[in-house]
């Protein structure tokens, strides 16, 4: 079997884990009012790459650990990406009507009730960061705790929500260091938080943790530099939510500042960052690289 093939066979199959768990994970009736879980339900079932799930377990895996014990923390990493993508595609924020191949959410549901499950979502992976195995292992206790504070910030106002603050507030003014603090927060600090997470629940020390965290800053820039690479040359239904909405509202983009080739060569310098930080930390060779190499080249 060749490189590709088996990379998208261990995609398949940690998508598949992760879909029959973030499920599992939901919450139903009649704890829970139908209305709000059909909503959540909605979201999560409509799919998406799950890539920041599947970089958490991959990079437990990449330190020695089990990535069966970090899929917890990857299904509350998926919860918090989802809800951030239900918000940000409400009238009030980016008016968007597809996503995930999908009509949005506020479409099927209105309103109020994308707001809630946005919000039912955020506050579920928090419960589930929290929850602890049946058998209390102080060691696992004290990862939870420190993955807790990690996705915290990263979802905070420190992190997307401020990226998202920033972008709300005014993108025709932003420069290249504008844009790149934007995305730092806006879209790398949760994939960063996905790899990070992922590392310390599979028990690595902290100068790994260190190097994992620099390579995902890097993989985070690369992923936004391709996004905005597909959304000039990407087709709505191959991406899944519409296509050149970025350029057609005039927003700064990294192929609109320094066009598409440039854009290209910025995201494989990404990946060369990435993996001099990992070779540094003896995983170059693992799956959490080929994970970088899949965000730089995937088409959708
Ligand atoms: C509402 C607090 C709040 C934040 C929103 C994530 C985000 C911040 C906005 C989404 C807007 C956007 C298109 C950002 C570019 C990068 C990005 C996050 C793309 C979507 O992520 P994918 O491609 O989506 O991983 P799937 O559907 O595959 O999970």
């Amino acid at each position: 079997m060749n490189a590709a093939d088996d990379l998208q066979q261990y995609l398949t199959a940690r998508r598949t884990a992760i879909d029959a768990a973030l499920l599992a994970a939901l919450p139903s009736p009649p704890s829970c009012p139908s209305a709000v879980a059909d909503a959540m339900r909605f979201s999560i079932r409509a799919g998406g790459k799950r890539l920041r799930p599947i970089l958490c377990l991959a990079s437990a895996e990449a330190v020695g650990g089990d990535w069966r014990q970090a899929m917890p923390t990857a299904c509350a990493i998926e919860f918090i990406h989802t809800y951030s993508l239900i918000h940000d595609d409400l009238p009030a924020m980016d008016n968007d009507t597809l996503r995930r191949g999908r009509p949005t959410l506020h479409v099927v549901a209105g309103e109020g009730m994308a707001i809630l499950a946005g919000d039912g979502l955020l506050t579920e992976a928090f419960a589930l960061l929290a929850r602890m195995p049946a058998t209390i292992d102080p060691a696992i206790v004290a990862r939870k705790l420190r993955v807790s504070g990690v996705v915290a910030v990263a979802a905070g106002a420190t992190g997307m929500v401020g990226g998202q603050a920033l972008d709300l507030g005014g993108s025709s003014a932003m420069n290249a260091d504008s844009l790149r603090v934007m995305h730092s927060k806006k879209t790398a600090a949760l994939i960063r938080a996905a790899a990070v997470a992922g590392a310390i629940m599979g028990g690595a020390a902290d100068a790994i943790v260190d190097r994992v965290d620099a390579a995902a800053a890097d993989f985070g820039l690369a992923f936004q530099i391709v996004d905005d690479i597909l959304d000039v040359e990407g087709h709505s239904a191959q991406l899944g939510k519409t296509a050149g909405k970025d350029a057609a509202a005039g927003k700064p983009t990294y192929p609109a500042l320094y066009g598409v080739d440039a854009a290209r060569t910025m995201a494989a310098e990404c990946l060369e960052r990435a993996e001099r930080a990992l070779t540094a930390a003896g995983l170059a060779q693992t799956r959490l690289m080929d994970i970088g190499r899949w965000i730089v080249n995937r088409s959708n």
